[in-house]
């Protein structure tokens, strides 16, 4: 992966292992363990939940990558021999505390993934809106070989993803897939060439960013409510929704322009 490119965003008591910078109105945090693989401990969660919950208010989109040859092998191992089961709950419960935070984001976030992207990493990934998978990516939730079973949201998102019988049966085998069957499963929403994942990202950020801030953010946060709820509730929340985003003036700008032939047609290059 390239180094990322902008300023640093100055977040005190933030561990080495993470580092978050600006591009822009785009935030980029990179996992910079890479010597463990980028695997999740204490402080990693607490950072991640830290950094979301302290955002600058002008970041329009988010991109979260690793450093070295895997996104993310998951928890970190060496921190659960010792847990008893109250103290695993509450350890499980950190974990979905911060990857909540990404996911109910104001911004849209986007994981750059190469590599191994396996049990809390993959979890974490999920956690994200959307996936750029390069061709080095692999998927597995390997934590029924570990004994123990997933903490960190996998059951909940993951299912979401590809299904859950072939969540279950990842859990059950070890099954692992790769990059391209991925895309196709539902794993990443896109596909990029080794080394060209932030790149992409980086694209997509812009264009996110460029939409009208209280768009994405009905797309955020009105989206999964929708799909979780009965039709009859679902149809109301997207008619309040709609009033109300294209009340918002960047609506009536954008809407205007386009009508005085200022703003870009939709195009299709095939
Ligand atoms: C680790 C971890 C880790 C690597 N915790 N230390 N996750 C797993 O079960 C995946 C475990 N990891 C692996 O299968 C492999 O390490 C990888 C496929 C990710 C990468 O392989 P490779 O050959 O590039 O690296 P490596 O030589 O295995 O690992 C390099 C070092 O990272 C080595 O430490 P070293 O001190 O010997 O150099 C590894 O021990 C260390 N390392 N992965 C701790 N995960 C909230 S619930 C979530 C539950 C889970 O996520 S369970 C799945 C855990």
């Amino acid at each position: 992966m390239d180094a990322s490119p902008a300023s640093e965003i100055a977040l005190p008591g933030l561990p080495n292992s993470l580092e978050l910078s600006r591009d822009g109105n785009i935030a980029i945090l990179r996992l910079t363990r890479p010597e463990k693989r980028n695997a999740i401990d204490n402080a990693m969660i607490e950072g991640i939940d830290r950094v979301f919950s302290s955002l600058p208010s002008d970041i329009r989109a988010f991109v979260i990558h690793g450093e070295g040859e895997h996104f993310c092998a998951g928890l970190d191992l060496s921190s659960l021999t010792e847990t008893d089961a109250y103290e695993a709950v509450l350890h499980s419960r950190t974990w979905h505390a911060a990857f909540n935070k990404i996911e109910k984001a104001a911004m849209p976030v986007i994981a750059v993934l190469h590599g191994a992207t396996v049990g809390g990493g993959l979890e974490l990934a999920s956690s994200a809106h959307i996936r750029v998978a390069e061709r080095s990516t692999f998927y597995a939730l390997p934590e029924g070989q570990r004994g123990i079973f997933v903490g960190g949201g996998a059951s909940v998102r993951v299912p979401k993803l590809i299904t859950l019988a072939r969540t279950m049966d990842m859990m059950l085998t070890g099954r692992t897939y790769g990059a391209e069957e991925g895309v196709t499963l539902g794993f990443s929403q896109y596909l990029a060439e080794n080394g060209q994942g932030l790149a992409m990202a980086m694209d997509l950020a812009r264009k996110i960013a460029s939409n009208a801030p209280l768009s994405n953010y009905a797309v955020l946060h009105a989206m999964p409510r929708i799909a979780e709820s009965q039709d009859e509730a679902g149809f109301f929340i997207e008619s309040l929704m709609s009033a109300i985003a294209s009340s918002d003036k960047d609506a009536k700008d954008r809407l205007r322009a386009f009508l005085e032939k200022r703003a870009p047609k939709v195009t299709h290059n095939g």
